[in-house]
């Protein structure tokens, strides 16, 4: 027989036992419950896996914080961000990497226009969605996309020609030869190219605009000084410089003024821009820059709205524009200096 003492510790021992057991089966069924929370909330966020191409200029810093602002977690978003630093291999082997996480869109700004058939062909097999953002690719197959969200490039240049001939027309040097440089950002992309070919097409109705000389100055401010700082010793009588984006402009006003010539208006360098960014801005209101042709960053809110469509079943558009303005000391306010954050 057992004794009364020893019946009371092992009602203790099965007691504690049966505590512990509850605490361990109730600590898993929390965590089962927690982490089956955590999983449904992933599937209901659409991933996004987002190629910038690098980051070049003011311009791109505020295009990247654009899309990281659109795709958050409030917004029901999982985004994966990779920046390529201006090599489409990384591009291409971002897209890859996204393939294979499946995820639910590719939204990517390529680099150049042309050799991404086979990286999209493979999106398009996996059955994702490929929106490009800001720039454009060369491909036959439309279908390798679905949407464009960015700017009409030749339009941009387009509206720096007219600009000048107004200007010229307004300081009656609409007869008299004008000498003419262009700084082209990086070779082969939309930007470039939708740029010169619009200004060149305003410029062909003019016999006396003489193009000395474009080259590549890739976007950046220290590839826009150096390379006007050639254009400067090998050509001394400089009226007009075109320069595809504001880094590059930056860069290209130092050098004028390191050669001891002036800018803006009533300068001895009338200076074309575009993006518009804040110090642009800043120097359009100050007269060192005649003109800014806008270019707009904020792309990430569009492309969520495309991605809304998307998932509702609805059709969209092949292209979206967004808005853009041109910038001169008669438009620049200081409210839109103040408001303008990148
Ligand atoms: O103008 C420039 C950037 O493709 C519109 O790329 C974009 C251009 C922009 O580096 O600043």
């Amino acid at each position: 027989m057992f004794k009364k003492s020893d019946v009371i510790s092992r009602l203790i021992f099965v007691l504690f036992a049966a505590i512990l057991f509850l605490m361990v089966l109730g600590g898993r069924l929390f965590t089962n419950i927690e982490e089956d929370v955590y999983v449904s909330e992933e599937e209901n966020r659409i991933v996004v896996g987002v190629s910038q191409l690098g980051s070049e200029s003011g311009w791109r810093t505020a295009n990247t914080e654009s899309v990281q602002n659109a795709f958050t977690q409030e917004n029901g978003y999982f985004l994966i961000f990779n920046n390529a630093r201006q090599k489409q291999e990384n591009q291409i082997k971002a897209i890859r990497s996204f393939i294979s996480q499946r995820v639910d869109y590719i939204v990517f700004a390529p680099v150049v226009e042309t050799g991404w058939e086979t990286v999209l062909q493979e999106a398009k097999e996996a059955g994702i969605p490929v929106i490009l953002m800001d720039r454009k690719v060369d491909v036959t197959d439309k279908s390798l996309y679905v949407t464009c969200v960015g700017s009409d490039f030749v339009e941009e240049g387009q509206r720096a020609g007219r600009w000048l001939e107004k200007d010229l027309a307004r300081r009656g040097m609409d007869e008299r030869t004008v000498n003419i440089v262009i700084l082209k950002g990086t070779q082969g992309s939309s930007s470039q190219i939708g740029r010169t070919i619009g200004f060149s097409v305003v410029a062909a109705n003019h016999g006396n605009w003489n193009i000395l000389e474009q080259e590549y100055a890739d976007f950046t401010s220290a590839k826009g000084r150096e390379v006007m700082e050639v254009f400067l010793r090998k050509h001394p009588d400089i009226d007009v410089v075109i320069s595809q984006n504001d880094d590059m402009t930056f860069g290209a006003i130092e050098a004028i003024r390191d050669s001891g010539r002036t800018v803006g208006i009533g300068g001895d360098i009338t200076i074309i821009s575009f993006d518009a960014v804040n110090t642009a801005l800043k120097m359009v209101s100050r007269g060192d820059i005649n003109v800014d042709i806008e270019c707009n960053p904020n792309q990430g809110e569009y492309i969520s709205q495309v991605i809304e469509m998307l998932e509702d079943g609805q059709e969209v558009e092949s292209q979206y524009y967004v808005e853009e303005d041109v910038f001169t000391i008669e438009n620049v306010t200081r409210e839109l200096i103040e408001q303008r954050n990148y």
